[in-house]
């Protein structure tokens, strides 16, 4: 198993649009538990691969406080968005930025799984923000996108000289 380095806004490839699996081999499986750990290790509720520089659809979520729920996700579809809900989110690409952002409560989504069977899941709260957060990266999209000019502006000056900072 890996810790994977996880990409930081701005990083302009974080607006990578990623591409479907293909199919789910070793590779995949292998690439989804070093996700896990990453996202584990972070620590975080869930982890896209595009967060760490693989432009597949593959996203991990675990929310239990246990970390003992994993689920992984494989080319997740939305099937079905009901409801809207504001909750405060947080992202491992934007450290330190935790904002409100108003998505569905309620979710249906059809993925494949590591056995590369297709299942579908009905999600609510905080995993259903989660869910639809990860796959937000996979098309390409950050949290910070759904607040104004102004914070994004904010936001991007701040990790900007973090990172200079840390060089
Ligand atoms: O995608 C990511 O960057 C992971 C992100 C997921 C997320 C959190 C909250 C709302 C929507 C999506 C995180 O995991 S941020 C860290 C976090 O929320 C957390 C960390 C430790 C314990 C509990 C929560
Ligand atoms: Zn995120």
């Amino acid at each position: 198993m890996a810790l994977l380095k996880i990409l930081h806004y701005p990083d302009p490839l974080l607006h990578t649009v990623a591409k479907p699996v293909a199919e789910v081999n070793d590779e995949i499986r292998q690439l989804a538990a070093d996700m896990a750990e990453t996202m584990y290790a972070a620590p975080g509720i869930g982890l896209a691969a595009t967060q760490i520089n693989r432009h597949i659809r593959m996203l991990v979520v675990d929310i239990s406080d246990d970390k003992n729920r994993l689920l992984t996700l494989i080319n997740p579809q939305i099937l079905l968005k009901e409801g809207e809900a504001v909750r405060e989110e947080g992202c491992l690409s934007v450290p330190g930025v935790y904002d409100k952002v108003t998505r569905a409560e309620h979710i249906r989504v059809r993925a494949t799984n590591l056995a590369g069977e297709s299942f579908e899941l009905d999600a609510q709260g905080l995993l259903a923000v989660c869910i639809q957060h990860e796959i937000d990266h996979l098309d390409g999209k950050v949290f910070v996108e759904y607040l104004s000019r102004l914070k994004q502006a904010r936001i991007k000056h701040k990790l900007t000289k973090q990172a200079r900072e840390a060089m």
